[in-house]
């Protein structure tokens, strides 16, 4: 039997190139060593205000997206998370079996209410659902970017805690990052990651901006003040591009420093211009086309849910059943 992979991405946005290399393209290139289950986490999205009319687009929107980028949905399962109630069932019961610390030292909370007028509950919690997320399917594997690294080690660690308090219920899930690009960083502030939310426009590549976009803001990246590329001392923006072109060529970190050795910041621009529009641009293509039939898609995301309803029902159960809570015979 296949050991099982789960990760999500949240519906709130435009998709960069940093979500494409640091999640959604290791999926593609896993799906099927693996029983694969790829999440569209609207639940995760609405720890912060969203449009409902925009939310609802956006998750149709993914799902096309995920199919266009390769994921096979005959043979990988894709749920909206929302539409299987068991996350938000264990998410409660985890909830409770978690310390409050834990949760207040995660970075990506720390960083998200920083600016916040207004804290919702739902940003603390955020980890919590997504350890719940994983441990509904005993997911082995979970292929995301550097940035949620923590909160997989948190998943680990309510799995672990539920188990010496109840006996042993959860698989531990393991963290699988892509060789190159599990951090890709902002093109104009190369000491940020690059993120959905970020606003300006040379900041993210998105997944659909069209080539001379692309070329646009790769030509506007940050670079440092060397006149040509020195591995030893180059800046962040330097690495990020080439970690970029890494990424979309698969080539190794020895052959990228080779080929990028005392090049001049203009040709070494143009070669990651041509690599990331040659990795996006097949995708592009097939996107159109498969979020125009908003039947499929459905039907896609329905025969998904009902899929996999049975494990989240059996996990709930045991669960419930470890908790001493009522289980309708
Ligand atoms: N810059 C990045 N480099 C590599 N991987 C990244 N991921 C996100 N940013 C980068 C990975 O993409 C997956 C889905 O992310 P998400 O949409 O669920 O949430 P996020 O991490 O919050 O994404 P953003 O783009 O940064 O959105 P905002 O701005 O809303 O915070 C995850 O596997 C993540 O690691």
């Amino acid at each position: 039997m296949k050991a099982r992979v789960l990760s999500g991405i949240q519906p709130t946005g435009h998709l960069h190139i940093g979500n494409y290399l640091g999640a959604l393209r290791n999926w593609v290139k896993i799906q099927h060593d693996f029983e694969s289950i790829f999440c569209i986490v609207d639940l995760h999205a609405i720890t912060v205000h969203q449009d409902p009319a925009a939310l609802r687009e956006q998750i149709l929107q993914l799902a096309g997206l995920f199919i266009a980028a390769g994921i096979d949905p005959k043979s990988s399962t894709m749920i909206v998370q929302s539409s299987v109630a068991q996350h938000a069932e264990l998410a409660w019961m985890l909830t409770c079996v978690t310390p409050l610390g834990w949760l207040e030292r995660m970075t990506q909370y720390k960083a998200k209410t920083e600016a916040a007028e207004t804290i919702g509950d739902g940003l603390l919690q955020y980890p919590v659902l997504m350890a719940a997320d994983i441990l509904l399917y005993q997911a082995k594997v979970v292929p995301v970017g550097e940035d949620q690294r923590q909160h997989i080690e948190l998943a680990r660690d309510i799995a672990q805690r539920f188990n010496s308090l109840y006996g042993d219920t959860f698989t531990m899930p393991e963290t699988r990052l892509p060789i190159a690009g599990a951090r890709v960083m902002g093109l104009d502030d190369p000491t940020k990651k690059m993120s959905k939310s970020a606003t300006g426009s040379g900041h993210a590549i998105g997944l659909l901006d069209p080539p001379n976009e692309i070329k646009k803001k790769i030509n506007r990246a940050t670079t440092d003040s060397n006149p040509a590329v020195d591995i030893e001392t180059m800046g962040h923006g330097v690495a990020n591009l080439l970690n970029i072109y890494q990424a979309f060529t698969d080539a190794t970190s020895e052959q990228v420093r080779n080929e990028f050795a005392g090049q001049r910041y203009g040709d070494v621009k143009k070669k990651v211009i041509e690599a990331v529009v040659a990795g996006v641009e097949p995708i592009q293509k097939r996107y159109a086309e498969i979020t125009a039939d908003r039947t499929y898609l459905n039907g896609v995301l329905k025969d998904g849910a009902e899929r996999v309803r049975p494990i989240a029902e059996s996990t709930t159960r045991l669960v419930r059943e470890r908790m001493g809570l009522y289980n309708l015979s």
